[in-house]
This record gives C-alpha cells, sequence and structure tokens, in this order.
C-alpha cells in the first residue's frame, strides 16, 4: 500500500491516486494539477499549527441559519467569514478581534508557482480559507463570488484524505463533473471557469497517515 492510498467505501473512484506530477484540464480556465503541493507539506503542516493555536476551526452559520458542516479558519490579510448577517471577507477574526494569521511563505509560494502553472502569471494572494472535513461532510454546489474582482484564479490544495470534488458549469442545474481530489493535488480556477458551480461530496470515512481521519482543503485567493 502506498501512502497515497486510503481505505474508503469509494474504492473505486479512489483506486488509481497518481504519484506523479501531471496536469488535467478540467475546462477551458480550470486544470488539476496531480501531486504538486507534495514537496510543501512538511512545511504546509508546520504552518498550519501555527494558525490553527491563534486562529481554532470553528463551524460557521450560513445566513440562512445553518451551522456549516466544514470546520473552517483563514490566514492572510483577509478571511472568508460567514454568519447570519451574509459571506464577506473581513481582516480580523471575529472569535478573537485579531488580525487573521499572516499568510505563510510557503503558501504564497505555492499559490504563485501553482497559479503560473496553469498559465495565470502574477497571482497575489491576499487570502488563505482553510477547511477541514471529516466523514461525512460535504460542501454543497457553489460559485465563490465574495471576492472584488474575478480576474485573479483561486488555487485550491488538497490535502489529507480523498475526496470527490464536483465540478459544474455556470449555471447551477449545468451537470457536474466528479473529480477524485488526492493528498497533494491543486485545483486551479480562473478566466473562463472563475465562476463555475463546484461542491464536494460527503467525505468517506478513512484514516490518512498524516491527517488521520480528515481532508484540509487551503482555497488561496485576491479577495481585495
Ligand atoms: C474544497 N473548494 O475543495 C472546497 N472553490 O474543499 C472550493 O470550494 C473551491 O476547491 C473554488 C476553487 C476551488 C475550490
Ligand atoms: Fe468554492
Amino acid at each position: 500500500m502506498t501512502p497515497r492510498e486510503t481505505r474508503s467505501s469509494t474504492a473505486d473512484l479512489f483506486a488509481d491516486a497518481p504519484t506523479e506530477p501531471r496536469s488535467e484540464a478540467l475546462v477551458s480556465g480550470a486544470v488539476v494539477l496531480r501531486a504538486f503541493a507534495i514537496p510543501y507539506v512538511t512545511q504546509i503542516f508546520t504552518a498550519l499549527r501555527t494558525i490553527t493555536a491563534a486562529a481554532p476551526f470553528r463551524h460557521m452559520v450560513t445566513p440562512g441559519g445553518f451551522e456549516m458542516s466544514v470546520a473552517m479558519t483563514n490566514c492572510g490579510a483577509y478571511g472568508w467569514v460567514t454568519d447570519r448577517t451574509g459571506y464577506r471577507y473581513t481582516a480580523d477574526d471575529p472569535e478573537s478581534g485579531l488580525p487573521w494569521p499572516s499568510l505563510p511563505e510557503a503558501f504564497g509560494q505555492l499559490a504563485v508557482a501553482a497559479a503560473a502553472a496553469a498559465g495565470f502569471g502574477g497571482f497575489a494572494p491576499d487570502a488563505c480559507l482553510i477547511n477541514r472535513y471529516a466523514a461525512g461532510t460535504r460542501l454543497s454546489l457553489h460559485q465563490d463570488r465574495n471576492e472584488r474582482d474575478f480576474d485573479a484564479p483561486i488555487v485550491s490544495v488538497s490535502l489529507g484524505l480523498p475526496a470527490i470534488f464536483l465540478f459544474g458549469g455556470a449555471r447551477r442545474a449545468d451537470r457536474a463533473q466528479r473529480v477524485p481530489l488526492w493528498h497533494g493535488d491543486v485545483v486551479v480556477w480562473g478566466g473562463p471557469a472563475r465562476l463555475h458551480y463546484h461542491g464536494v461530496l460527503p467525505l468517506a470515512a478513512g484514516e490518512h497517515s498524516i491527517t488521520g481521519p480528515y481532508r484540509f482543503n487551503l482555497t488561496l485567493r485576491k479577495a481585495v
């Protein structure tokens, strides 16, 4: 069993975890960079411990009043938050009143390199949303549209347990592709695909050698 394999009830979709870096286009403007984050993993988890000590994971509430099953925190100049009044970016963590922890150098380097590899030069992220999924946790189809300008791409880093990413079109009703994402995979999203609907299917239970029962996802954006 290689380190990238995990046991799960969706073994068929997860059967062929890529171990070599390669790039897979989803649609024009969206690409999966397989294993792109592997060289950054040690630095990422070291930084994550510092970030979550200052800004712990929490379950935010949607404007509709539902507690999100994904646990979230942020780092960078701006963080994405939701509460009863809506979705937005803030400079301070509403739980502590302090600025979000700063963006670790390795996060910025990874994001800029991944964006460039996907054809988006000059990416300057100022926000990193950190998502933690446990078994059964899902993220329903949505668009990322709280950022000020949609010219910058989004860089999304998958760590730990694998998940099925749903990648749809410009309209909610458009048919969605099911894309398995493994530890170290990076999805870059921009240009004509920037406002495409996407989501994550309920996480299958499993155990990962680094993250245990969790999947982590970093989404690096230019928010402001
Ligand atoms: C996740 N990702 O993979 C959730 N958004 O956990 C997102 O919502 C997302 O992966 C925009 C672009 C890429 C993403
Ligand atoms: Fe999203």
